[in-house]
C-alpha cells in the first residue's frame, strides 16, 4: 500500500496527465476517491508541461510527449497507442551528455567504431559495417528507471511514470558476424563493454560522465549493431550513426554514438557501471558488487482508458512484455486486483524481445473503477504487486502501481 498520499497524487498525476487544460486530477488507490486541486501539486505544475523540445528533437511530436528537460522526455501514456511499434516520434528520450554535433549524421557513413577484444582488432566504418551482413530486431527499449515517479521514497532522477519505453524495429549487423570477420573473441573476456561517442565536459575526470557500460559476454548471441530505427536511419537523439542494441536488457546498455566495442575480462570503472544503475536499498550508495540493471523483468500497463470513459461495453487496452523472454499472457482486473481475467493480444508478435499490445472487452457500471493489469512472461514470472523499494528507484514492474483509476458515466 502506498502510504504517501502526497507523493502518490504526483506519480498519478504523471502518469495520467491529459493536458494543460485539467484543473484536477482524480486520485484513487484502494476504494478511496479524492479531489486533488492541480495547484496544490507545484512542483509538477510548474515542472512538466510548458517546456519545448529541445533542438536536437524537435522533429519530435510535442504533444505526445512529455518534456522533463533537455535530456528526458517520455511518451505519455495516452500517446503509447495500439499499434506494436512505437512510432519514432513519439518514443522517449533520455541522454545523459549533450548529444555529438549533427554532421556526424549527414556524414554517416564516415562513423567508425573500434573493435576491441577480439584476434584482429580493427576500427570499422558504417560503410564497411553495412557490407558485412544484415538483420532486423525488434525491442522494447526501457529506462531503468521506467516507473521511478511511484516509488513513495521520491528517488532521485527523472520522475519516470511509464512512457520511458518504447518498442523500436532496429537493423543493422549482427554483433557475432562482426566480431567472426575478426577472428573471434579473445580467450578469457567475460563482458562486452560499449562505449558513447559523446564529447566529455572539459575538467571533469572522463569516468564520472563518460557513458560506458558493460553486458555479459553471453550477450554477443543477440547484440546487433544498428543504424536504423523503424525503417529510417538512426537519428541522432536515438544514437545515430550508429549505436549498440542489446534485446531484452535494460535502456542504458543500448550504447548510443557507439564508437568502441570492447570484450574485456573485466566490468569498465565508469560510474555509470561500477556504481550507477546498481539495485541497492534505500540509503545505500551504489558499489560494484550490487546487481546491475542488465536484463529486463516482465511489466504491463494499461494505456486506454485514463481517467473517464462511458458505462457499458468498453476496449481496456496496454502493452504487455516479458523482459528478457516472450511475455505469455496478461490479465486484466476491473476491482483493482481482486478478480483476473486474461486479455488477447492484438497486433503481429514480432518476436521475444518486443511488447504485445492487448485488449480486454468489459461491461463497465458507472462509478469509479481501478484498472489494473499484471503480465506473465515465458518463463513463468509474473509481475507482482507491489515495489522492491531501492535507492535510485530501478526495475518498477508491480501492477498496483502501475494500475489507473478512471471515472464511469
Ligand atoms: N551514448 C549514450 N548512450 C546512451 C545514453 C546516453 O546518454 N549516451 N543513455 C542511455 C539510457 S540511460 C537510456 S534509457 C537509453 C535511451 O535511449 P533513447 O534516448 O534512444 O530513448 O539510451 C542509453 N544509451
Ligand atoms: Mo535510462
Amino acid at each position: 500500500m502506498n502510504n504517501n498520499p502526497d507523493l502518490h497524487a504526483r506519480a498519478t498525476a504523471l502518469s495520467q496527465q491529459v493536458g494543460s487544460t485539467r484543473r484536477h486530477f482524480l486520485l484513487g488507490s484502494a476504494g478511496v476517491l479524492a479531489s486533488v486541486p492541480l495547484l496544490g501539486l507545484a512542483p509538477l505544475a510548474r515542472g512538466e508541461e510548458p517546456k519545448s523540445l529541445p533542438d536536437y528533437a524537435a522533429w519530435k511530436e510535442r504533444n505526445a510527449l512529455i518534456v522533463h528537460s533537455t535530456n528526458t522526455m517520455e511518451t505519455r501514456r495516452d500517446a503509447i497507442g495500439a499499434g506494436v511499434v512505437t512510432p519514432s516520434d513519439r518514443l522517449f528520450v533520455r541522454n545523459n551528455l549533450p548529444t555529438p554535433p549533427v554532421d556526424v549524421v549527414e556524414n554517416a557513413d564516415a562513423w567508425e567504431v573500434s573493435i576491441e577484444g577480439v584476434r584482429n582488432p580493427r576500427s570499422l566504418t558504417l560503410a564497411e559495417l553495412k557490407n558485412m551482413n544484415v538483420t532486423s530486431v525488434t525491442t522494447v527499449l526501457q529506462c531503468s528507471g521506467n516507473g521511478r515517479a511511484f516509488f513513495p521514497h521520491g528517488a532521485s532522477g527523472t520522475q519516470w511514470s511509464v512512457g520511458a519505453a518504447g518498442c523500436v524495429v532496429w537493423t543493422g549487423v549482427p554483433l557475432k558476424d562482426v566480431v567472426e570477420e575478426l577472428g573471434g573473441v579473445e580467450d578469457g573476456m567475460s563482458f562486452i563493454t560499449n562505449t558513447g561517442g559523446e564529447e566529455l565536459p572539459a575538467g571533469l575526470d572522463p569516468k564520472t560522465v563518460i557513458v560506458e557500460r558493460s553486458v555479459p559476454a553471453r550477450a554477443l548471441e543477440t547484440a546487433i549493431l544498428a543504424w536504423a530505427m523503424n525503417d529510417e536511419p538512426l537519428p541522432l537523439s536515438h544514437g545515430g550513426p550508429l549505436r549498440m542494441v542489446v534485446p531484452g536488457y535494460y535502456g542504458v546498455n543500448n550504447v548510443k554514438y557507439v564508437k568502441r566495442v570492447a570484450f574485456t575480462d573485466k566490468e569498465t570503472d565508469a560510474k555509470i557501471q561500477a556504481s550507477g544503475y546498481r539495485i541497492r536499498d534505500v540509503g545505500k550508495s551504489g558499489a560494484p558488487e550490487q546487481p546491475s540493471m542488465w536484463e529486463m523483468n516482465v511489466k504491463s500497463w494499461i494505456t486506454t482508458p485514463l481517467e473517464k470513459t462511458h458505462k457499458g461495453r468498453n476496449l481496456i487496452y496496454g502493452v504487455a512484455m516479458g523482459g528478457a523472454v516472450a511475455v505469455e499472457s496478461v490479465e486484466v482486473s476491473t476491482d483493482g486486483g481482486e478478480t483476473w481475467q486474461e486479455a488477447r493480444f492484438v497486433g503481429p508478435d514480432l518476436g521475444q524481445y518486443a511488447w504485445r499490445p492487448f485488449v480486454f472487452a468489459t461491461d463497465l457500471s458507472p462509478g469509479e473503477v481501478r484498472l489494473v493489469s499484471r503480465a506473465t512472461s515465458a518463463s513463468g514470472e509474473t509481475q507482482p504487486k507491489g515495489r522492491t523499494d531501492n535507492e535510485r528507484g530501478y526495475g518498477h514492474n508491480g501492477w498496483e502501481d502501475h494500475g489507473v483509476t478512471v471515472q464511469v458515466s
